[in-house]
């Protein structure tokens, strides 16, 4: 499942999810697109979505790897097919021929195919999930990066005019609402079509003309609309519209929410009132699932972070499901949505680097345009703890920051800094946010007050004074199961003490707006028996989590529930 509501009723769509060949290229042989040759039997047959790195074996494998899949069409039809996140590299060939190739991993890409002749077709994707020194994130990164086709692939049968996109923006007033519908309507046709368009609200008409589209051309329409008293989303009292666009033969759902994001004195405003953030960072990630993580278990997750008392999650480091967010726009919970750009261990020579420029700034906009209409989303978040002392994180961070708010200016911009006392980029954003470990990497838990006092010192110098602060990491390693009479390093009690004493700490600072621990759950980590870092991390693990990888609670977990529960909004 890929959205928890219905996206279409008239296009057919199916999902390719389910068995597809598999095979590692150990020797990685480049492009040739010759896997009979090759690889005369498959390796094994895995299943699509999901990481290769979970099944036996591959346990450590990052390299080349190839899938197939064989497919069935009626009649000569038009297709579009949709990888909905692809780890790292992807070459996508249909019968042999190269369709194209994406590089990302966390957000979708297509191919339309036009004409495609009736009958059994083959779907070939190379994938290549190494890390170097240029990809995002880079080598040195504290998750275990996985490889593999990690969210649906999708067949859809699109007709000759075919709607493209459905966007919808609004400007709100109050309670009312100035709506910008665009559509894009393809044609894939020989001939100059006509058809019928229609715009419904639930199940209201709003919207119809009729339209004629070119020859292969792409017509683009914009629909204003003015509402008043539009129910507004709120965290916690969520309110969702669903438009859908309509053409003869096809259709769209989108669903949005109406909501005002503000800052003013050091909080984060929704439809003007403040609201004290709550939070988590949460990788999706599982240890049976890696990064293809199912929708039941999103299900639990949430019910998890609603029984903490969390009005808001980070999702640390990369663009999460659209199924997830759609998950919390339905609950009413704020969002914070980043790339991976995982800067801790970034050479500040890699951020100049054209290429990883290109893939950053390509990132970015991808998230935006997939994750767009989430009401849930509060945040874009640019990068997390990169060098940001030096000018060439100054210019890196002023391009994507531009490029975001040229995006979507309906939403905050913001990144996490690991050097709040040296930072150069803080005038830069909306919302500062702040990654430090005192009682873990550094000191004492009462560390934060004196680094805060510095902070606020410097971002009044620096005229950012009035900016929300948000503390996007604190905390500390507890291994689950291990309690004592005393708080000692890695145990239950130590890292619930860290926790604890650090949320009391943040929640006396008037001028920080929220809290999002490190971490919801332990995840895999990237540890290296040949290299040297990360060599702290039990069980190869990062044990930073509430509860263990399995979900269940840690001493941490009860005590922030307490307090999370305890604290108004
Ligand atoms: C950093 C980083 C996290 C994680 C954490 C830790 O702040 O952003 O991804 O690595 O440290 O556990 O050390």
């Amino acid at each position: 499942m890929i959205r928890t509501f219905a996206e279409h009723h008239i296009r057919q769509t199916t999902l390719l999810d389910g068995p597809w060949d598999f095979i590692r290229d150990y020797e990685d042989h480049g492009l040739q697109n010759n896997w009979h040759e090759r690889f005369p039997h498959p390796e094994k047959v895995l299943h699509v979505p999901s990481c290769w790195n979970n099944e036996l074996h591959l346990y450590d494998y990052e390299g080349v790897a190839w899938y197939r899949k064989k497919l069935r069409t009626k009649d000569s039809q038009h297709v579009r097919l949709i990888f909905h996140a692809v780890l790292g590299h992807a070459d996508v060939y249909l019968d042999g021929q190269h369709l194209g190739y994406h590089y990302g991993g966390y957000t979708p890409f297509e191919f339309i195919v036009p004409s495609l002749p009736a009958g059994e077709h083959e779907l070939i994707v190379r994938t290549d999930s190494t890390l170097d020194k240029l990809t995002i994130p880079t080598e040195l990164v504290d998750w275990f990066h996985y490889g593999g086709i990690i969210r649906s692939v999708e067949l859809q049968i699109v007709p000759n005019l075919y709607l493209d996109k459905l966007q919808i923006k609004y400007e709100l007033d109050e309670s009312d609402a100035n709506i910008n519908v665009r559509v894009n309507i393809r044609s894939l046709s020989l001939e100059d079509e006509s058809t019928p368009f229609t715009l419904y609200a639930g199940d209201q008409q709003i919207h119809s003309q009729n339209l004629r589209v070119g020859a292969g051309q792409t017509l683009e329409l914009e629909v204003k609309l003015n509402w008043t008293d539009v129910r507004l989303w709120n965290p916690g009292a969520p309110e969702l519209y669903l438009f859908k666009a309509m053409l003869d033969e096809d259709d769209k759902i989108e669903r949005i929410g109406f909501r005002k994001i503000e800052t003013r004195q050091h909080r984060i405003l929704i439809n003007g009132s403040p609201v004290y953030l709550k939070g988590v960072n949460r990788h999706e990630e599982h240890p049976e699932w890696g990064f293809a993580f199912p929708p039941k278990l999103m299900r639990k997750d949430l019910d998890i972070i609603l029984e903490l008392g969390c009005n808001t999650v980070r999702g640390s480091h990369y663009p999460q499901s659209s199924y997830w967010l759609d998950l919390l726009d339905e609950n009413g919970i704020v969002f914070w949505s980043e790339i991976p750009i995982w800067g801790a261990m970034l050479p500040n020579e890699t951020v100049c680097e054209p290429l990883f420029q290109e893939r950053a700034l390509t990132m970015m906009e991808e998230m935006v345009n997939m994750h767009q209409h989430h009401p849930s989303i509060v945040f874009w978040s640019v990068h997390n703890e990169i060098d940001s002392r030096t000018q060439d994180a100054y210019e890196l961070t002023k391009r994507m920051v531009e490029l975001v708010r040229q995006l979507d200016s309906s939403r905050l911009v913001t990144y996490a800094t690991m050097h709040p006392l040296e930072d150069v980029l803080l005038p830069l954003v909306d919302v500062i946010g702040i990654n430090k470990y005192y009682g873990w990497y550094e000191g004492q838990v009462e560390g934060f007050k004196g680094m805060l006092e510095k902070f606020h010192e410097r971002t009044e110098a620096l005229g950012a004074g009035d900016k929300p602060v948000l503390m996007t990491e604190f905390g500390g390693a507890g291994i689950f199961g291990d309690v004592g009479w005393e708080p000692r390093l890695f145990s239950e009690d130590y890292q619930s003490h860290i926790v604890t004493e650090a949320l009391h700490i943040f929640r006396e600072d008037p001028r920080i707006g929220g809290t999002y621990i490190w971490q919801f759950a332990d995840i895999r980590g990237d540890l290296k028996s040949n290299g040297s870092h990360f060599r702290d991390r039990a069980r190869s693990f990062n044990n930073k989590g509430l509860v263990n990888e399995y979900r269940k609670p840690k001493q941490a977990f009860r005590e922030v529930r307490r307090i999370y529960k305890s604290w108004e909004d």
